[in-house]
């Protein structure tokens, strides 16, 4: 009967919304869990809060167009996705991404609704970027490609309205440029953006925040295992902010990474990865923006071209490049290798039918929206400090990071028990869905 109901609602999902195929697996991910909810709570079915919380609030899509270095003219795409406000401006990252497209931009925004509400910070959902590559290009043209989508984008968002922050192919070089941008358009010094530079409005730890999060999220999971992250052996995927910090955090708490990988392939380090390896790979990604084999070259070790690591054995993966990066026969060998716990750095890299192998065998499994929270709680946190006109200690800053991620984790618990076990993926659903939808009843019908 619901799953028959669930078909007949995304039948109706798939016609509005048509070749949108990441944005359909993102609703019914979270349809799923919601269901039996509503069936139990009629207020909100009453209300269609369902169906309305998958409606963006409103979609821009406009041209870029630019000049390269050669002094010819490029043309790009620009979107941003402003999907619901009811609890607090949009929020959420731009990506920079040849793949980049509006069912893609469209579930990450569906998604960051829901990941929003968790962090206990009042942030609405949204998303944008383009289908921009910054891969190759200059800083000269990075910046002319900035400038010009600031452009338009400046005329949609606010420090009281929408906070744009970075997301894949967008770092502290793009967020300066962007922000560079809508100063000079406005004439406004305010927090538009987060991941600012520490120098002009941007708070410590928001570059780590991702991964240190991911990882204290994990270290919830085991905890209500009896177990701790030292250690343990970690897999990683990509190589950028996420996985980076995710590896510094696992390092500090004595786990041992043996791999990350980037679009071309995974390198695999049985010794594991240290501190100094490490600031190799922060050198490489961040400055030289060179490729993950030169990490194999440097420290003698294997590199497995157009590979992703998922076939090393490991306790704990975590995902942390791009979505749909674990299939189903993925999530099968890290089970039989033994892996217990897995941790979405990334916005839903496990397919559909991955996450029902890892649910099946019981491990632990933290949902992106849970799992890599802790960077836009962290992004929330700069905003607060924006307003307040000052700005925090790491110390600070890391132990409210700590916090957030230790109060999803409760909230997950809440609404996602089952006997002894945690259905981290239902928990997260409903967790954040109870906050925005009781907020949508409270506002009226908008
Ligand atoms: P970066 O751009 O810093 O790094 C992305 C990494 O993933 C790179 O190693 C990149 O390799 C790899 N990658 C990207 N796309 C693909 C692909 N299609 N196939 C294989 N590898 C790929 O991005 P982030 O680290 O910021 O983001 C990583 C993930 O984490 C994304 O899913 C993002 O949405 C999510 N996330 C990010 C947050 C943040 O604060 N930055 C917060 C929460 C989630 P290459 O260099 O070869 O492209
Ligand atoms: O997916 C995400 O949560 C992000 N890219 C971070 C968004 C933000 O506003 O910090």
């Amino acid at each position: 009967m619901a799953e028959a109901k669930l078909k007949e609602f995304m039948r109706m999902v798939i016609k509005k919304n048509p070749s949108e195929a990441e944005f359909h697996q993102a609703v019914e991910e979270t349809a799923r869990s919601i269901f039996p909810f509503l069936q139990k709570n009629p207020k909100y079915l009453k209300a269609k809060i369902l169906e309305r919380i998958i409606e963006p609030e409103r979609v821009i899509m406009f041209r870029v167009p630019w000049l390269n270095d050669k002094g010819e003219v490029c043309l790009n795409r620009g979107y941003r996705i402003q999907m619901n406000s009811a609890i607090g401006p949009y929020k959420g990252g731009l990506r920079f991404h040849p793949t980049v497209n509006l069912g893609i931009l469209k579930f990450l925004a569906f998604e960051q609704v829901f990941k929003n509400s968790l962090t206990t910070l009042p942030m609405g959902g949204a998303k944008g970027g383009s289908d921009f590559d910054p891969k190759g290009k200059s800083d000269n043209e990075v910046m002319k490609f900035c400038q010009s989508f600031m452009t338009e984008l400046s005329k949609y968002i606010g420090p009281d309205t929408d906070v744009p922050a970075g997301d894949i192919g967008v770092g502290g070089r793009e967020i300066g440029y962007l922000f560079g941008q809508y100063k000079r358009l406005k004439d406004e010094f305010t927090g538009v953006l987060t991941g600012k530079g520490l120098n002009w409005g941007g708070s410590l730890i928001r570059p780590e925040a991702t991964g240190y999060g991911c990882v204290y999220f994990v270290q919830e999971m085991l905890k209500s295992k009896g177990q701790s992250i030292s250690g343990k052996v970690c897999v990683i995927s990509g190589s950028g902010n996420v996985a980076q910090y995710t590896t510094q955090k696992l390092i500090q708490l004595g786990a041992k990474v043996v791999t990350l990988s980037d679009s071309n392939g995974c390198v695999y380090d049985e010794h594991g990865i240290d501190e100094k390896k490490l600031d190799f790979v922060l050198e490489l990604k961040n400055v030289r923006r060179g490729r993950i084999r030169e990490y194999a070259q440097k420290f003698n070790c294997k590199y497995l071209e157009n590979k992703r690591p998922w076939g090393a054995t490991c306790d704990i993966a975590f995902p942390s490049a791009t979505q749909n990066e674990i299939s189903k026969e993925d999530a099968k060998v890290l089970v039989k290798n033994g892996c217990i716990a897995v941790g979405e750095g990334a916005n839903m890299p496990t397919t559909p039918e991955g996450i029902k192998v890892f649910q099946d065998a019981k491990i632990l499994f933290a949902p992106g929206k849970a799992a890599n929270a802790g960077g836009v709680a962290t992004s929330g946190l700069e905003m607060s400090q924006n307003s307040l006109r000052l700005s925090w200690s790491r110390e600070e800053a890391d132990e409210r990071l700590h916090n957030i991620m230790i109060a999803i984790h409760q909230q997950c618990a809440k609404y996602g028990r089952k006997g002894k076990d945690i259905d981290y993926v239902t928990g997260a659903n409903i967790g954040g869905f109870v906050k925005v939808a009781d907020a949508m009843l409270d506002q009226g019908l908008v």
